[in-house]
């Protein structure tokens, strides 16, 4: 247990001292670091394999040594704790030893996704005010060393660049030296653990949010209550020693990485295997050679992993026996197939980075496990679902979430002006999902009140499309909507009214939108060009009735009447 006081970092909004006091005093609270839970792991079985990626293979110990290198390279760089450093790697073993140094040393690892790109990186950067960037290479054709160094010109306080995989052959002029990731993992280790261990209290990590507005808000995460996020987590999925995770999700997504993921696993001494992609035939594959155990993905990973189980009966063995889908409604045929071709109980996760975690148990009903996205992971979190003003509605009507608890927040960071908005003035949350809650305490998501497409999990904030179409000549009005997509549940579909004389095109809006360094899953997949926009009678922008629209184009053109 450490006995520092915790830093003090400017716009993390701290939850109230006596609410505090009481998350203490229940057990929830632990002042305890991440690292330390995992140290006891390394201590109980040193010699057990704790991390998989390709033909790498690390042991508790062997991982804890690279984990400390990472940690003695980063204060070598002068990084001191408190410090955000914007990590965005692919799924690695790198990635969890940066990781777990940081957390050694009181770094904040500000965790980017890997398709993000120059625009959203210097938006990460600036805000956290980051003093340095983690990048791979190239991917997926981006040159991303190029990106850091645009990030690093962007955002001042940016002044070391480490690269997983291949430095620069010839660095331009003036840009920032980079740094090998490959040389820090086996540094000499000088610096005291003891000095460095982060009170419970300490920033964690910042996530990312789902993100309804312009650009992603990010989520300070403390020691006390990530801990709590995975203890709870490690329980409902019943994670033990025999454990072994697949992380086929961007590590740096909150269920993957922590719901109860990979840091679940290392938590309780089981095994996590990385996997860069969900691509069905490695995963299959993968699953069958490590014997996985447990896996999570998102419903649209689940149904091309179904697919292609049933066309190529990739999985022999049996190890599978969970699989968790979350980050978006899953729909209830997909999940009634999971078992039948996987042979993996289904564990439904409605979770978000802002902290509540539902989960369906896994010796629940089938009933509830197919058709609820299943109810809190603690005792301690509070739900409210509530009318338009507020109200309480009765079980079983739908209503706006609200939620409250240990490893719920109480603000974004910095951010106090969209605070007001997204929390109650007496802390709650607003998730901006439209649920059911039914008499057992199983939430339902019946669908959502906040401006957001979500693309197979991933999130698209309407407001950020609308402001890059904004930039096109002839663009007059802008309004970014899901559409109904067979795979991905939804995609983005942009209604745009244009001015008098002006020809705009989807390719137009692209093509802005990649000068920009936007991540490609934000792209929109259709352009639709109207006369006027539908208001509502508040004369509002009626974006309820443009997903009708959409809705009726796509089924007149798929079956053509
Ligand atoms: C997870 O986290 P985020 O922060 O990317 O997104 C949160 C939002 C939720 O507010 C909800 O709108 C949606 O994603 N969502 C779901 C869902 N799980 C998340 N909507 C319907 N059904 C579900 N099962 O997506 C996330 C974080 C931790 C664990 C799992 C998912």
């Amino acid at each position: 247990m450490s006995t520092r006081t915790p830093l003090s970092i400017d716009g993390v909004v701290p939850w109230p001292e006596d609410v505090a006091e009481r998350y203490r005093r229940a057990g929830y609270w632990l002042d305890t670091s991440i690292t330390a839970h995992i140290a006891d792991q390394v201590a109980r079985r040193p010699h057990n394999e704790a991390l998989v990626d390709g033909p790498t293979r690390l042991t508790y110990q062997q991982l804890w040594d690279k984990s400390a290198s990472c940690a003695q390279a980063l204060l070598d760089l002068s990084l001191a704790p408190g410090d955000r450093l914007v990590l965005q790697l692919p799924n690695c073993w790198e990635f969890v030893a940066l990781t777990l140094g940081c957390f050694r040393i009181g770094v904040v690892p500000v965790m980017a996704l890997p398709a993000h790109r120059r625009h959203e990186l210097t938006h990460l950067a600036a805000l956290s005010e980051a003093v340095a960037i983690v990048v791979a290479d190239v991917d997926r054709g981006t040159d991303l060393r190029e990106v850091a160094q645009q990030v690093a010109a962007g955002a001042e306080t940016v002044r070391t660049v480490l690269v997983h995989g291949e430095l620069t052959a010839s660095p331009a002029v003036g840009s920032i030296p980079e740094r090998s990731l490959a040389a820090c993992m086996d540094n000499p280790v000088r610096f005291d653990e003891r000095a460095y261990e982060p009170a419970g209290g300490d920033l964690a990590c910042l996530l990312l949010s789902g993100g309804t507005t312009g650009l992603p808000k990010l989520i300070a995460r403390t020691h006390d209550d990530y801990v709590y996020n995975i203890r709870r987590c490690v329980d409902v999925a019943e994670f033990d020693e025999h454990t072994v995770y697949l992380g086929t999700l961007p590590a740096s997504h909150n269920f993957p990485l922590a719901c109860p993921g990979i840091l679940g696993a290392l938590f309780v001494g089981g095994r996590a295997v990385m996997l860069p992609s969900p691509a069905p035939e490695r995963a299959l594959r993968t699953i069958d050679a490590e014997a996985v155990t447990v896996s999570a993905v998102v419903p649209a990973v689940a149904q091309t992993w179904i697919e292609y189980q049933r066309e190529h009966h990739l999985l022999t063995g049996t190890s599978l026996r969970v699989l968790q889908i979350g980050g978006s409604r899953m729909p209830d045929e997909l999940a009634a197939r999971v078992e039948p071709t996987l042979g993996a109980r289904v564990q439904q996760v409605f979770g978000m980075a802002e902290g509540l975690i539902n989960m369906t148990r896994l010796d629940d009903d089938p009933e509830i496990i197919l058709s609820t996205q299943g109810r809190p992971v603690s005792e301690a979190d509070e739900i409210a679902v509530v009318d338009e003003h507020g109200n309480p509605v009765p079980d079983g009507t739908p209503g706006a979430l609200l939620t409250r608890g240990p490893y719920t927040p109480r603000g974004y960071f910095r951010a106090p002006e969209h605070n007001t908005r997204a929390f109650t003035s007496d802390g709650w949350y607003a998730s901006g999902d439209i649920v059911i809650r039914r008499p057992d305490g199983n939430l339902v998501v019946a669908g959502r009140d906040k401006d957001m497409i979500n693309r197979g999990g991933e999130k698209i904030s309407a407001e950020e499309v609308e402001n890059f179409a904004y930039q096109v000549e002839g663009v007059e009005m802008a309004a970014a909507v899901a559409m109904p997509d067979p795979k991905l549940g939804e995609k983005l579909c942009l209604y745009v009214t244009v001015a008098g004389g002006h020809e705009v095109t989807l390719d137009a809006i692209v093509r802005v939108m990649s000068d920009a360094g936007v991540a490609r899953f934000k792209m929109p997949e259709r352009l639709v060009v109207v006369d006027g926009m539908p208001t509502t009678k508040v004369g509002k922008i009626d974006k309820k009735a443009m997903r009708e629209d959409i809705r009726a184009r796509l089924a007149h053109e798929n079956t053509g009447v």
